[in-house]
């Protein structure tokens, strides 16, 4: 077995919008380009996390779709991104002041926040109870003062947005740790435009109204102008949740919007998250990625890849349980098949987590212990994260991609292995139950809950003729390519220009 070498090496169109169709009223979030002033990002991690060691502070970049997605934007447009800086507790006067110097420097200011704090907002109960819920789960608790912590926590959010904000400005509030901070920030600054994206799927009523918090926190959320989700779907289930929380008629909530309980319209629109596809189709001719590639591919067997944040969500168990059936059933790719699997570390501190960690490596010692010899190991499970020019070399190095989440908003790992294979090559097996399955149609689309149609589609992907692969990875790039991360967020951000009785003065 080839020990692939960056593995060891750090730690560390959809082509046109989807919407709810206009119904006649003027729904003020519609598009109107040429929006000036500035632009403030709301999420809850900072897209870099502070480290001060010995008074030196020290940034170090945030990973994920979203910090990834977001950078962008901000570099582009001026405004100011808040959030938390991954700091814990209260610094020395003159760490803390450093540390703000150096944010503000980024165009960044943080949000503080407590240990206990962190335990109650965001382990217990955004990530604990919330999560779980918005892909479709039974709550787990939550418990009462959890809730009040994470209230308590979108008020201070809220505080420091109106703080900062100046009349005329955009602000952009991101996802569910922060869906109390549209209402709240109405309130506290009736006179800036609040937009909310939501980066999770948006559940089945019955899943959403389990939430003992259900009406609050979609109250919280219809303070927003414009509501964005990355699929119709989504868009559709949470219309649907306004109308059993207002016990209003459909027609109501059928148009380009909902009406919050003051009867003040709110566009809500379906918006798909693309990537920077020119950073990732550049990368795929970088000669460093194509070596570390060259390394990974080994000798010649098929290379199955996953590469995924270690998540209850992403069907990693059910992923590597088809691989080991694929071996049970097709002796001639014993010796020969692999699958790499590169797991980022996430949210250590939640029992789940923990849990899915230990099944996780149960699962590879056992395929492992069942099919691996002296100088063959099946499965390369690494618990860690690679730089870009890695992550490069694993989508160069795969001959069939697994993307196979049991529900997933959008996943965009998805869409960085096609934008990477500028070659044509590759094939991509993706669930049905991620958002990126209404765009990516030629991907092999398949239910990951079917352990049957799993294996079915890895035996599927290998058997495809080479011009059936590039014709499906052509048609798949020019999806991607068609609707980039720029476009997406203009998009979302037309939706915020203010309507013309309500220019603010300059
Ligand atoms: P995530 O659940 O974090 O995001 P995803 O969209 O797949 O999922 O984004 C993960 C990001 O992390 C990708 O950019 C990927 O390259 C990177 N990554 C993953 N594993 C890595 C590794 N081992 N090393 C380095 N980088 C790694 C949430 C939602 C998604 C939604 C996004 C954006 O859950 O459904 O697509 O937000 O809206």
């Amino acid at each position: 077995m080839t020990t692939p070498r960056l593995l060891s090496e750090r730690g560390g169109g959809f082509h046109r919008r989807q919407e709810l169709r206009p119904s006649g009223r003027r729904w003020p979030g519609a598009p109107r380009p040429g929006a000036a002033g500035r632009v403030l990002i709301v999420s809850n991690r900072l897209p870099a996390t502070v480290r001060v060691e010995d008074g030196e502070v020290r940034l170090v970049p945030s990973s994920g779709g979203l910090a990834t997605g977001l950078r962008g934007v901000h570099e582009r447009l001026p405004g100011l991104w808040i959030g938390w800086s991954g700091a814990v507790g209260t610094l020395p006067p003159q760490d803390q002041r450093a540390v703000d110097r150096v944010l503000a420097g980024t165009g960044a200011r943080s949000v503080p926040l407590e240990a206990d704090e962190v335990a109650a907002f965001y382990q217990r109960y955004a990530n604990g109870a919330l999560w779980p819920v918005l892909h479709g789960s039974a709550p787990e608790g939550p418990e009462p003062a959890d809730w009040e912590t994470y209230r308590a926590i979108n008020e201070r959010y809220a505080d420091l947005v109106a703080e900062e904000a100046r009349p005329g400005d955009r602000v952009w509030v991101h996802d569910y740790h922060l869906m109390l901070v549209p209402r709240l920030l109405r309130g506290r600054r009736p006179d800036v435009r609040v937009g909310f994206f939501l980066h999770t799927p948006f559940p089945e009523l019955a899943a959403w109204r389990a939430l003992p918090q259900a009406d609050a926190l979609l109250d919280g959320m219809l303070g927003a102008d414009a509501l964005g989700f990355h699929v119709a779907a989504y868009a559709s289930r949470f219309a649907r949740a306004v109308e059993a929380l207002r016990g209003v008629p459909a027609p109501l909530v059928s148009g380009a919007g909902v009406l919050d309980d003051a009867g003040r319209p709110v566009a809500v629109h379906a918006t798909p998250m693309g990537i920077d596809v020119d950073a990732f189709a550049a990368r795929s001719t970088d000669p460093q990625a194509q070596e570390l590639a060259d390394g990974l591919r080994g000798d010649g067997g098929p290379l199955f890849v996953g590469v995924d944040r270690l998540d209850p969500t992403k069907g990693i168990p059910e992923r590597l349980d088809a691989f080991g059936r694929l071996l049970d059933r097709r002796p001639d790719l014993r010796g020969r098949a692999r699958l790499v699997q590169l797991a980022v570390p996430s949210r250590e501190d939640v029992p789940a987590y923990r849990a899915l960690k230990a099944r996780v490596e149960t699962l590879v010692e056992r395929i492992n212990a069942r099919h691996g010899t002296a100088d063959h190991q099946p499965v390369h499970y690494v618990y860690g994260s690679v730089d870009a020019t890695g992550l490069a070399a694993l989508y160069l190095a795969a001959d069939v991609m697994l993307v196979t989440p049991l529900c997933d908003g959008m996943n965009l790992v998805a869409k960085e292995f096609v934008a990477t294979r500028t070659d044509d090559e590759g094939v991509l097996v993706l669930s049905e139950r991620a958002g990126a399955a209404a765009e990516l149609r030629a991907a092999l689309q398949v239910d990951p809950r079917d352990p049957e149609a799993l294996t079915a589609a890895y035996e599927r992907a290998l058997d495809l003729s080479p011009a059936e692969r590039r014709v499906r990875m052509r048609r798949l790039r020019q999806r991607v390519a068609a609707y980039d991360v720029r476009r997406w967020s203009d998009d979302c951000l037309a939706r915020l220009a203010p309507p013309p009785a309500a220019q603010p003065a300059r």
